[in-house]
């Protein structure tokens, strides 16, 4: 297997089972050597606590961006998502797209679901999200996002004409590749369209009725390293979707779990599911 180095620019929420404590296990367990550029530190993160803390460290970026150029070092990709305030995207594209990245720029807005914004978020969060957007080799929207992105009214089940107008409209952003989720929904199944622009690829699979935390980041991350290991956008997007369906089965009869999915026990399945899928390429 050939060395590879992520770079993930999100958040650390201390508690929650989110953002980088998601995405340095999972991208480490698929054997991807993941470097971190934490934007924030709160204590837990923002949806279901109360007095959460947040200290902002967008002012820390710049210096640590200008260390990394002078030792030359290079990532294979670079892969964000909450990133927590605005003025973070300037700093994120000196890095997607500068020297130190030789790879994809893959883009989780995460900055919403169930048509509204994560608590601190307002519109100006979200045209900044569409600076990164216009660069992303890959983006990775729910339809929430994807609604904001295009400032269009939220609707839970949009219709093929939608869906199709919501795709255009991502590309006409500038993403390349989207993988749109959360579509086809009713409450015993759910879906994912992938669209390069050209061609267009769906699919539904079971859902659990029930709202969990974290499986936004769970998802990006198991995606970002099946597809850094060889599968392409949709095989990524099925095995992504396949785990987060499992990690919430796993968590949903644990009533003291309510803040993230139980993930870490099946990680090491999850690398066995990759090299499955690698090897019927
Ligand atoms: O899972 C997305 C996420 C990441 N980080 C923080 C959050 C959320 C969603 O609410 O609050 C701090």
């Amino acid at each position: 297997m050939k060395d590879l180095r992520v770079l993930s620019i999100q958040d650390i929420s201390c508690f929650g089972q989110c953002s980088l404590t998601v995405a340095l296990p999972v991208l480490s367990s698929l054997g991807i050597e993941t470097a971190i550029l934490p934007t924030a530190i709160l204590s837990t993160h923002t949806s279901g606590f109360k007095g959460f803390t947040f200290r902002d460290l967008k002012e820390d970026l710049p210096a640590i961006i200008a260390h990394w150029e002078k030792e030359k070092i290079r990532f294979d990709a670079v892969y964000t998502g909450y990133l927590g305030h605005a003025k973070d995207v300037e700093a994120v594209l000196s890095i997607a797209r500068g020297e130190l990245n030789e790879g994809p720029f893959i883009v989780d807005p995460a900055f919403g679901d169930d048509g509204c914004l994560y608590g601190g978020f307002d519109e100006d969060y979200v045209a900044s999200m569409r600076g990164l957007v216009k660069e992303a080799d890959i983006l990775l929207p729910n339809l929430t996002e994807a609604c904001y992105l295009l400032g269009i009214p939220y609707n839970s089940s949009p219709n093929e004409a939608e869906i199709e107008a919501i795709l255009r409209g991502l590309h006409d952003l500038g993403a390349k590749t989207v993988v749109l989720k959360g579509i086809a929904r009713t409450k015993e199944q759910i879906g994912l369209c992938v669209d390069d622009g050209n061609d267009q690829k769906r699919y539904i699979h079971d859902r659990i009725d029930k709202d969990s935390h974290g499986t936004g980041d769970v998802f990006a991350s198991v995606f970002v390293g099946a597809y850094m290991r060889g599968l392409d956008v949709y095989e990524s997007a099925v095995l992504a979707a396949d785990f987060t369906y499992k990690c919430i089965a796993n968590t949903v009869d644990d009533p003291t779990h309510s803040y993230g999915v139980k993930f870490e026990p099946l990680l090491f399945g999850l690398e066995g599911a990759l090299r499955a899928a690698l090897e019927k390429k």
